[in-house]
């Protein structure tokens, strides 16, 4: 505003010179407001491309599920969406502190249908089996091993069937607030 003001100031002395250079800092200034308006995302009709559209589509499948999991006793997600008969890797990394048995966690992908409340509550109680026993493993796609702060762990899966899978953590206590849903579609 100021730069304006003293270009019209300096123009009453020498109009033909600073003409010019008044009608370039228009054209400057209304650059810059263009760039203001399409920082701001509101885009005008007919610029969002076909190539644009492809991107949003292809992101919303997730092909590497990274989960975390700290001290906290919370997931970092607990929602993806896979596509239905093709491999997936999970990875677990516990970003916390506390060892094993006081604040272990795992996944754990239940089969559709399955509870996550009706299977935590047994697999508690197994902690020989490291909450994870053979006698549910028929509610069970996959699950990985149980780990402590500081470690971590993948799993590689493939479910064929689309539908909703539910993971928890099957340590005591946790599957209330370490659960999440994966979509196959
Ligand atoms: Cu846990």
């Amino acid at each position: 505003m100021s730069k304006d003001l003293s270009i019209n100031f300096v123009l009453i002395k020498s109009i033909s010179f600073f003409t010019i250079m008044k009608y370039s800092s228009i054209t400057l200034l209304a650059a810059l407001s263009l760039g203001l308006y399409s920082c701001g995302g509101d885009l005008p009709k007919g610029t969002e491309t076909p190539e644009f559209k492809m991107d949003k589509e292809a992101s919303v499948m997730d092909t590497v599920l990274h989960l975390e999991a700290g001290d906290d006793m919370k997931f970092n997600r607990t929602a993806f969406t896979i596509a239905a008969g093709k491999e997936v890797t999970l990875t677990l990394k516990h970003t916390g502190k506390m060892e094993k048995n006081a604040m272990g966690h795992n996944v754990v992908i239940l089969k559709a249908g399955e509870e996550v409340r009706a299977y935590g509550n047994e697999a508690q109680k197994a902690k020989e089996e490291d909450y994870a026993p053979q006698s549910l493993a028929a509610k069970v796609i996959a699950h990985t091993k149980l780990i402590g702060g500081g470690e971590s762990t993948e799993l590689k899966f493939t479910i064929a069937e689309p539908g909703e899978y539910p993971f928890l953590c099957s340590f005591p206590g946790h599957y209330p607030i370490m659960k999440g849903i994966i979509t196959v579609k």
